[in-house]
């Protein structure tokens, strides 16, 4: 009874406290899975940069639509970078991202305030404001690409 309690509280603990936990087979699947993220996020972000250049006609619950989905998503590569993961698959991660773990978390943490700003923008509707929020985000997405991403 009491290994049973222990277990379902533990149980419980895991579940509140990590929504995001993604759990690797191996060092290979971990690293797909942050590219993948990555992926997902560069794509929706990528029609966001569309009709804020322009290049799209500008329509409002589109942007909002994929501002979320960015917001989401922007949640997820972290888990795939855990230790041993440096290297494998075609990884361009710098070694940074495990020597200053503090400011790898610290980049994380803007890109998500970054993405839920967006997001926030992206439903006033107003042009403007997205464009604001789409370049504070851009400079987010580069400044990490350039600190710790392999060109
Ligand atoms: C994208 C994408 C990136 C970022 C970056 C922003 O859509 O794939 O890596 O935006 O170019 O500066």
């Amino acid at each position: 009874m009491k290994a049973f309690t222990c277990i379902a509280a533990a149980a419980t603990l895991l579940a509140l406290s990590a929504p995001a936990a993604a759990q690797f087979a191996k060092p290979e699947d971990a690293i797909k899975y942050r590219q993948s993220a990555m992926f997902i996020q560069s794509q929706h972000f990528g029609r966001i940069s569309a009709m804020v250049s322009g290049k799209a006609p500008f329509d409002a619950t589109v942007a909002a639509d994929n501002a979320t989905i960015v917001a989401d998503i922007s949640k997820l590569p972290w888990a795939g970078f855990m230790p041993g993961t440096d290297k494998g698959g075609n990884t361009k991660a710098k070694p940074e991202i495990w020597t200053e773990q503090a400011k790898f978390k610290e980049t994380n943490e803007k890109l998500m305030a970054e993405t839920a700003k967006l997001a926030a923008a992206a439903k006033t509707g107003n042009l403007d404001t997205l464009k604001a929020a789409f370049t504070a985000t851009a400079d987010t997405c580069k400044s990490c690409h350039d600190a710790f991403r392999n060109k």
